[in-house]
């Protein structure tokens, strides 16, 4: 018998406020795409004040938190789950180091982003925060299904 197939590999990935203002929902999903790697669930919403904060839970005691959850509050997000082989790790690779003046050129913020507070995009830096945005952002009927979906299940 053929054994159960693991679960690829998944992250989150966010595009914030600042990256959708600024037109680059297109080249940032391509630069993952191209890579390799495969959508699996994608929407777009504006975050509430107290979602951000749940989201960015880890850094409450920091002092630029509440300024960074009113941020990325602000506007529309792109929330996405991304599949495959390495994702967690590599897509952090794709988004370059937290403070754009220190990410490579090649990165998406060492390439389109300037300072820190607005460094246009989000991925998860582990398995384990992959797996708990993942559930904090999608339900799981919102990622790709194995099968193709019947019209009731949709509605
Ligand atoms: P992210 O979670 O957004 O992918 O960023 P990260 O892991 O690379 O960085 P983290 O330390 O988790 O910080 C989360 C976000 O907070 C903002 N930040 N502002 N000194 C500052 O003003 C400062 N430091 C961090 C950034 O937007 C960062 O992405």
């Amino acid at each position: 018998q053929e054994a159960h197939a693991a679960q690829m590999e998944r992250t989150f990935i966010a595009i914030k406020p600042d990256g959708v203002q600024r037109g680059l929902i297109a080249e940032i999903i391509s630069r993952f795409e191209r890579k390799g790697f495969k959508l699996v669930a994608i929407k777009i919403l504006v975050p509430s004040k107290e979602f951000a904060q749940k989201h960015y839970h880890d850094l409450k005691d920091r002092p630029f938190f509440n300024g960074l959850c009113a941020f990325l509050s602000s506007g529309p997000v792109v929330a996405m789950v991304w599949e495959g082989e390495g994702v967690i790790k590599y897509g952090r690779k794709l988004i370059g180091a937290t403070d754009p003046q220190k990410s490579e050129p090649g990165t998406i913020r060492g390439d389109l982003a300037v300072v820190v507070g607005r460094n246009i995009i989000h991925g998860s830096d582990g398995p384990e925060t992959a797996e708990d945005e993942i559930n904090l952002w999608f339900k799981p009927q919102e990622l790709m299904a194995a099968k193709p979906l019947t019209s009731e299940a949709i509605a």
